[in-house]
Protein backbone atom coordinates (compact mmCIF):
# COMPACT_ATOMS: atom_id res chain seq x y z
CA UNK A 1 0.00 0.00 0.00
CA UNK A 2 1.08 3.75 -0.47
CA UNK A 3 1.37 5.89 2.47
CA UNK A 4 -0.20 9.20 2.53
CA UNK A 5 2.23 11.99 0.95
CA UNK A 6 1.42 16.00 1.72
CA UNK A 7 2.81 16.59 -1.47
CA UNK A 8 0.93 14.32 -3.77
CA UNK A 9 -2.62 13.47 -2.51
CA UNK A 10 -5.42 14.98 -2.09
CA UNK A 11 -6.38 16.16 1.14
CA UNK A 12 -8.40 18.79 3.42
CA UNK A 13 -6.35 21.06 5.63
CA UNK A 14 -8.73 22.51 8.58
CA UNK A 15 -8.37 26.52 9.32
CA UNK A 16 -8.75 26.93 12.68
CA UNK A 17 -9.43 30.66 12.78
CA UNK A 18 -12.53 30.58 10.42
CA UNK A 19 -13.37 27.36 11.20
CA UNK A 20 -13.15 26.19 7.50
CA UNK A 21 -11.67 23.59 5.79
CA UNK A 22 -9.63 23.93 2.19
CA UNK A 23 -9.14 21.02 -0.04
CA UNK A 24 -5.56 20.42 -1.23
CA UNK A 25 -4.67 19.05 -4.60
CA UNK A 26 -1.08 18.63 -5.63
CA UNK A 27 -1.21 15.66 -7.64
CA UNK A 28 -3.05 18.92 -9.98
CA UNK A 29 0.68 21.10 -10.30
CA UNK A 30 2.00 19.22 -13.12
CA UNK A 31 -1.77 19.59 -15.35
CA UNK A 32 -1.38 21.71 -18.57
CA UNK A 33 -2.42 25.84 -18.46
CA UNK A 34 -4.84 27.01 -21.54
CA UNK A 35 -6.81 29.49 -19.04
CA UNK A 36 -6.63 33.08 -18.70
CA UNK A 37 -3.28 35.54 -19.45
CA UNK A 38 -4.03 38.84 -17.57
CA UNK A 39 -2.57 41.99 -19.46
CA UNK A 40 0.67 43.54 -17.73
CA UNK A 41 0.60 47.11 -16.85
CA UNK A 42 3.83 48.80 -17.76
CA UNK A 43 5.56 50.07 -14.38
CA UNK A 44 7.20 52.90 -15.52
CA UNK A 45 5.41 55.42 -13.11
CA UNK A 46 6.51 58.70 -12.96
CA UNK A 47 7.60 60.11 -9.24
CA UNK A 48 4.66 62.64 -9.78
CA UNK A 49 1.85 62.18 -11.99
CA UNK A 50 -0.32 65.34 -12.05
CA UNK A 51 -3.11 63.56 -13.16
CA UNK A 52 -2.97 61.52 -10.12
CA UNK A 53 -6.04 62.01 -7.13
CA UNK A 54 -3.69 60.71 -4.49
CA UNK A 55 -0.61 62.98 -5.10
CA UNK A 56 0.48 65.93 -3.37
CA UNK A 57 -0.93 68.94 -4.51
CA UNK A 58 -3.48 67.56 -6.98
CA UNK A 59 -6.99 67.70 -6.74
CA UNK A 60 -9.34 64.71 -5.88
CA UNK A 61 -11.90 63.58 -7.45
CA UNK A 62 -14.29 65.00 -4.58
CA UNK A 63 -13.72 68.96 -4.34
CA UNK A 64 -10.72 69.04 -1.79
CA UNK A 65 -7.58 69.51 -2.78
CA UNK A 66 -4.23 67.35 -1.17
CA UNK A 67 -1.64 69.15 0.85
CA UNK A 68 1.60 68.78 -0.79
CA UNK A 69 2.39 65.83 1.96
CA UNK A 70 5.98 64.71 1.95
CA UNK A 71 5.59 61.69 4.11
CA UNK A 72 1.90 60.11 4.73
CA UNK A 73 -1.42 61.60 4.42
CA UNK A 74 -4.84 60.74 5.46
CA UNK A 75 -8.34 61.88 4.68
CA UNK A 76 -11.89 61.09 4.51
CA UNK A 77 -12.97 58.98 1.71
CA UNK A 78 -14.87 61.29 -0.72
CA UNK A 79 -17.11 57.88 -1.87
CA UNK A 80 -17.28 56.67 2.12
CA UNK A 81 -18.83 53.46 2.52
CA UNK A 82 -19.77 54.04 5.36
CA UNK A 83 -21.72 57.37 7.34
CA UNK A 84 -21.43 59.05 10.41
CA UNK A 85 -25.49 60.19 10.62
CA UNK A 86 -27.39 57.12 9.75
CA UNK A 87 -30.78 57.24 11.41
CA UNK A 88 -32.06 54.62 13.71
CA UNK A 89 -34.31 52.38 12.04
CA UNK A 90 -38.23 52.66 13.58
CA UNK A 91 -40.95 49.83 12.48
CA UNK A 92 -41.14 46.59 13.99
CA UNK A 93 -37.91 44.00 13.25
CA UNK A 94 -38.85 41.38 10.54
CA UNK A 95 -37.08 37.89 11.68
CA UNK A 96 -36.71 36.93 7.93
CA UNK A 97 -35.63 39.83 6.72
CA UNK A 98 -33.28 41.11 9.52
CA UNK A 99 -31.76 44.59 8.84
CA UNK A 100 -29.69 47.08 11.22
CA UNK A 101 -28.83 50.36 10.08
CA UNK A 102 -24.73 51.08 10.58
CA UNK A 103 -22.12 53.53 11.18
CA UNK A 104 -18.97 54.65 10.12
CA UNK A 105 -16.00 56.17 9.16
CA UNK A 106 -13.83 55.43 5.49
CA UNK A 107 -10.57 56.81 5.21
CA UNK A 108 -7.45 56.97 2.50
CA UNK A 109 -4.19 56.82 3.63
CA UNK A 110 -1.42 57.69 1.04
CA UNK A 111 1.61 55.75 1.76
CA UNK A 112 3.94 58.28 0.60
CA UNK A 113 3.74 60.99 -2.04
CA UNK A 114 5.97 59.31 -4.59
CA UNK A 115 3.90 58.06 -6.95
CA UNK A 116 6.51 55.50 -8.30
CA UNK A 117 6.85 53.52 -4.95
CA UNK A 118 4.81 50.65 -3.63
CA UNK A 119 5.72 49.35 0.36
CA UNK A 120 8.39 47.06 -1.32
CA UNK A 121 10.03 49.63 -2.33
CA UNK A 122 9.83 52.07 0.11
CA UNK A 123 12.84 52.48 2.81
CA UNK A 124 12.62 51.06 6.17
CA UNK A 125 11.93 54.06 7.89
CA UNK A 126 9.80 55.41 5.33
CA UNK A 127 7.39 52.21 6.07
CA UNK A 128 7.84 52.88 9.51
CA UNK A 129 5.73 55.77 9.22
CA UNK A 130 2.61 53.89 7.75
CA UNK A 131 3.07 51.39 10.56
CA UNK A 132 2.81 54.57 12.75
CA UNK A 133 -0.05 55.52 10.73
CA UNK A 134 -2.08 52.27 11.15
CA UNK A 135 -1.75 52.57 14.89
CA UNK A 136 -2.90 55.94 15.18
CA UNK A 137 -5.77 55.71 13.20
CA UNK A 138 -6.73 52.40 14.91
CA UNK A 139 -6.65 54.49 18.39
CA UNK A 140 -8.61 57.53 17.58
CA UNK A 141 -10.82 55.29 15.78
CA UNK A 142 -11.05 52.77 17.81
CA UNK A 143 -12.25 55.04 20.76
CA UNK A 144 -15.53 55.83 18.62
CA UNK A 145 -16.09 52.42 16.33
CA UNK A 146 -16.35 48.83 17.53
CA UNK A 147 -13.79 48.12 14.46
CA UNK A 148 -11.57 49.49 12.59
CA UNK A 149 -10.53 47.60 9.02
CA UNK A 150 -6.98 48.79 8.07
CA UNK A 151 -6.24 47.51 4.92
CA UNK A 152 -4.62 47.60 1.24
CA UNK A 153 -6.44 46.82 -2.06
CA UNK A 154 -3.05 46.72 -4.40
CA UNK A 155 -2.24 46.63 -8.41
CA UNK A 156 -4.80 46.67 -11.14
CA UNK A 157 -5.83 42.35 -10.79
CA UNK A 158 -7.36 43.00 -7.62
CA UNK A 159 -9.79 46.18 -8.78
CA UNK A 160 -7.40 49.06 -7.00
CA UNK A 161 -8.21 52.30 -8.98
CA UNK A 162 -5.10 53.86 -8.60
CA UNK A 163 -0.74 53.16 -8.94
CA UNK A 164 -0.19 55.70 -6.27
CA UNK A 165 0.60 53.43 -2.91
CA UNK A 166 -2.32 54.04 -0.73
CA UNK A 167 -4.15 52.14 1.74
CA UNK A 168 -7.68 52.13 3.35
CA UNK A 169 -9.27 52.38 7.10
CA UNK A 170 -13.29 52.00 7.50
CA UNK A 171 -14.33 52.10 10.89
CA UNK A 172 -17.74 50.54 11.43
CA UNK A 173 -20.02 50.48 14.87
CA UNK A 174 -20.34 46.39 14.26
CA UNK A 175 -17.65 43.62 13.67
CA UNK A 176 -17.86 42.70 10.09
CA UNK A 177 -18.25 38.32 9.53
CA UNK A 178 -14.62 37.86 8.96
CA UNK A 179 -13.63 39.59 12.24
CA UNK A 180 -16.77 37.77 13.84
CA UNK A 181 -15.64 34.30 12.63
CA UNK A 182 -12.26 34.17 14.05
CA UNK A 183 -14.16 36.10 17.27
CA UNK A 184 -15.72 32.72 17.82
CA UNK A 185 -13.18 30.61 17.09
CA UNK A 186 -9.88 31.73 18.85
CA UNK A 187 -12.52 32.14 21.75
CA UNK A 188 -13.58 28.02 21.74
CA UNK A 189 -10.02 27.15 20.91
CA UNK A 190 -8.91 29.03 24.57
CA UNK A 191 -11.88 27.83 26.18
CA UNK A 192 -10.65 24.02 25.12
CA UNK A 193 -6.96 24.52 25.59
CA UNK A 194 -6.69 27.38 27.97
CA UNK A 195 -3.95 29.07 25.40
CA UNK A 196 -4.21 31.40 22.35
CA UNK A 197 -4.71 29.91 19.00
CA UNK A 198 -2.04 31.91 17.27
CA UNK A 199 0.70 31.95 19.38
CA UNK A 200 0.53 27.87 19.63
CA UNK A 201 0.76 28.66 15.96
CA UNK A 202 3.42 30.48 15.60
CA UNK A 203 5.48 28.77 17.82
CA UNK A 204 4.86 25.45 15.80
CA UNK A 205 6.09 26.96 12.71
CA UNK A 206 8.82 28.68 14.26
CA UNK A 207 9.79 25.03 15.30
CA UNK A 208 9.30 23.47 12.15
CA UNK A 209 10.34 26.79 9.76
CA UNK A 210 8.86 24.81 6.85
CA UNK A 211 6.23 27.29 6.14
CA UNK A 212 8.33 30.29 7.41
CA UNK A 213 9.05 32.74 4.62
CA UNK A 214 10.63 35.13 6.87
CA UNK A 215 10.97 35.77 10.69
CA UNK A 216 12.96 38.41 13.11
CA UNK A 217 12.90 38.93 16.64
CA UNK A 218 9.35 40.50 17.01
CA UNK A 219 7.58 38.84 14.03
CA UNK A 220 6.77 35.96 11.64
CA UNK A 221 5.64 35.63 8.01
CA UNK A 222 3.93 32.20 7.18
CA UNK A 223 2.17 30.53 3.95
CA UNK A 224 -0.49 28.86 6.99
CA UNK A 225 -1.18 25.63 6.57
CA UNK A 226 -4.28 26.35 5.96
CA UNK A 227 -3.57 29.15 3.26
CA UNK A 228 -6.29 29.53 0.67
CA UNK A 229 -4.43 31.68 -2.07
CA UNK A 230 -1.51 30.16 -3.78
CA UNK A 231 1.15 32.37 -2.37
CA UNK A 232 -0.97 33.54 0.83
CA UNK A 233 0.95 34.82 4.03
CA UNK A 234 -0.27 34.91 7.61
CA UNK A 235 2.19 37.87 9.68
CA UNK A 236 2.17 38.04 13.54
CA UNK A 237 4.12 39.28 16.12
CA UNK A 238 5.70 36.33 18.49
CA UNK A 239 4.64 37.92 21.74
CA UNK A 240 0.86 38.44 22.40
CA UNK A 241 -0.52 41.70 21.49
CA UNK A 242 -4.59 42.15 21.02
CA UNK A 243 -4.36 45.62 18.82
CA UNK A 244 -1.86 47.65 16.98
CA UNK A 245 -1.19 50.71 19.09
CA UNK A 246 0.08 48.10 21.63
CA UNK A 247 3.02 47.59 18.99
CA UNK A 248 6.33 48.99 21.28
CA UNK A 249 8.66 50.95 19.34
CA UNK A 250 11.02 48.25 18.55
CA UNK A 251 8.40 46.06 17.32
CA UNK A 252 6.83 48.36 14.55
CA UNK A 253 10.72 49.06 13.69
CA UNK A 254 11.15 45.43 13.04
CA UNK A 255 7.32 45.08 11.40
CA UNK A 256 8.84 47.62 9.05
CA UNK A 257 11.71 45.15 8.18
CA UNK A 258 9.44 41.98 7.95
CA UNK A 259 7.51 43.81 5.73
CA UNK A 260 10.05 45.20 3.47
CA UNK A 261 11.23 41.77 3.57
CA UNK A 262 8.47 39.91 2.33
CA UNK A 263 6.69 42.22 0.35
CA UNK A 264 10.58 42.86 -1.87
CA UNK A 265 9.83 38.28 -2.34
CA UNK A 266 6.48 38.75 -3.86
CA UNK A 267 8.11 41.20 -6.03
CA UNK A 268 10.73 38.98 -7.22
CA UNK A 269 8.85 35.80 -7.54
CA UNK A 270 7.53 36.72 -10.71
CA UNK A 271 9.33 40.28 -11.25
CA UNK A 272 6.26 42.19 -11.35
CA UNK A 273 4.53 44.49 -8.38
CA UNK A 274 2.57 41.65 -6.63
CA UNK A 275 -0.84 42.49 -6.46
CA UNK A 276 -3.03 41.74 -2.97
CA UNK A 277 -5.20 42.57 -0.35
CA UNK A 278 -3.72 42.68 2.96
CA UNK A 279 -5.58 43.95 6.47
CA UNK A 280 -5.30 43.99 10.14
CA UNK A 281 -6.99 42.09 12.17
CA UNK A 282 -7.35 42.42 16.07
CA UNK A 283 -9.37 42.41 19.20
CA UNK A 284 -12.84 44.18 18.55
CA UNK A 285 -13.14 47.26 20.63
CA UNK A 286 -15.50 48.05 23.52
CA UNK A 287 -15.48 44.69 25.57
CA UNK A 288 -11.61 45.53 26.92
CA UNK A 289 -9.30 42.89 27.08
CA UNK A 290 -9.94 39.30 25.09
CA UNK A 291 -6.74 37.26 26.42
CA UNK A 292 -8.13 34.84 23.31
CA UNK A 293 -7.08 37.06 20.56
CA UNK A 294 -3.91 37.92 18.73
CA UNK A 295 -3.21 40.28 16.18
CA UNK A 296 -2.49 39.36 12.56
CA UNK A 297 -2.97 40.89 9.30
CA UNK A 298 -3.44 38.47 6.24
CA UNK A 299 -1.91 38.70 2.62
CA UNK A 300 -3.96 37.45 -0.32
CA UNK A 301 -2.23 37.29 -3.41
CA UNK A 302 -4.11 36.21 -6.20
CA UNK A 303 -1.53 35.47 -8.64
CA UNK A 304 -0.67 32.03 -9.28
CA UNK A 305 1.90 31.00 -11.84
CA UNK A 306 3.31 34.24 -13.51
CA UNK A 307 2.88 37.64 -13.63
CA UNK A 308 -0.29 37.26 -15.76
CA UNK A 309 -2.20 33.50 -14.32
CA UNK A 310 -4.03 34.37 -11.60
CA UNK A 311 -6.42 31.72 -9.37
CA UNK A 312 -9.78 32.35 -9.51
CA UNK A 313 -11.95 31.60 -7.01
CA UNK A 314 -14.88 30.06 -9.11
CA UNK A 315 -16.95 26.65 -9.63
CA UNK A 316 -16.10 24.65 -6.80
CA UNK A 317 -14.89 27.10 -4.72
CA UNK A 318 -17.83 29.36 -4.90
CA UNK A 319 -20.03 26.20 -4.80
CA UNK A 320 -18.86 23.99 -2.47
CA UNK A 321 -15.12 24.76 -0.91
CA UNK A 322 -11.71 26.52 -1.54
CA UNK A 323 -9.16 24.82 -3.37
CA UNK A 324 -5.73 24.60 -3.97
CA UNK A 325 -3.39 22.61 -5.93
CA UNK A 326 0.31 24.45 -4.90
CA UNK A 327 0.71 23.10 -1.40
CA UNK A 328 1.53 26.00 1.24
CA UNK A 329 4.76 24.04 1.85
CA UNK A 330 5.65 24.61 -1.38
CA UNK A 331 4.59 28.13 -1.56
CA UNK A 332 6.79 29.57 1.18
CA UNK A 333 9.96 27.57 0.05
CA UNK A 334 9.79 29.09 -3.29
CA UNK A 335 9.29 32.57 -1.71
CA UNK A 336 11.57 31.56 1.20
CA UNK A 337 14.36 30.98 -1.40
CA UNK A 338 14.35 34.64 -3.58
CA UNK A 339 17.08 37.02 -3.19
CA UNK A 340 16.57 39.29 -0.63
CA UNK A 341 16.75 42.36 -2.75
CA UNK A 342 14.43 43.73 -5.10
CA UNK A 343 14.42 43.25 -8.85
CA UNK A 344 14.02 46.59 -9.74
CA UNK A 345 17.02 47.61 -7.68
CA UNK A 346 19.36 45.39 -9.86
P1 LIG B 1 -8.82 51.59 -4.21
O1 LIG B 1 -7.76 51.51 -3.17
O2 LIG B 1 -9.72 50.37 -4.17
O3 LIG B 1 -8.34 51.92 -5.56
O4 LIG B 1 -9.72 52.81 -3.78
C1 LIG B 1 -9.24 54.11 -3.62
C2 LIG B 1 -10.19 54.82 -2.69
O5 LIG B 1 -9.98 56.20 -2.78
C3 LIG B 1 -11.64 54.54 -3.04
O6 LIG B 1 -12.29 54.05 -1.89
C4 LIG B 1 -11.21 56.86 -2.76
C5 LIG B 1 -12.16 55.91 -3.41
O7 LIG B 1 -13.47 56.10 -2.94
N1 LIG B 1 -11.04 58.14 -3.42
C6 LIG B 1 -11.28 59.32 -2.75
O8 LIG B 1 -11.65 59.28 -1.59
N2 LIG B 1 -11.07 60.50 -3.38
C7 LIG B 1 -10.70 60.64 -4.66
O9 LIG B 1 -10.51 61.72 -5.16
C8 LIG B 1 -10.52 59.42 -5.48
C9 LIG B 1 -10.63 58.12 -4.80
ZN1 LIG C 1 0.13 59.75 -7.44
Amino acid sequence: MTEFNFDEHPHRRFNPLRGEWVLVSPHRTKRPWLGQVEKLAPDDRPAYDPKCYLCPGNQRMGSDMNPKYDATLVFTNDFSALLTDTPEMTGAPDDLLRVEPTRGECRVICFSPRHDLTLAEMAVPDIRKVVDVWATQTAELGEKYRWVQVFENKGAAMGCSNPHPHGQIWASNFVPNEIAAEEREQKNYQQENGSVLLLDYAKRELAAQERVVVSNAHWVAVVPFWAVWPYEILLLPTRQVQRLPELTDAERTSLSEILQAMLIRYDNLFETSFPYSMGWHATPNGAGDQPHWQLHAHFYPPLLRSATVKKFMVGYEMLAEAQRDLTAEQAAARLRELPAKHYRHG
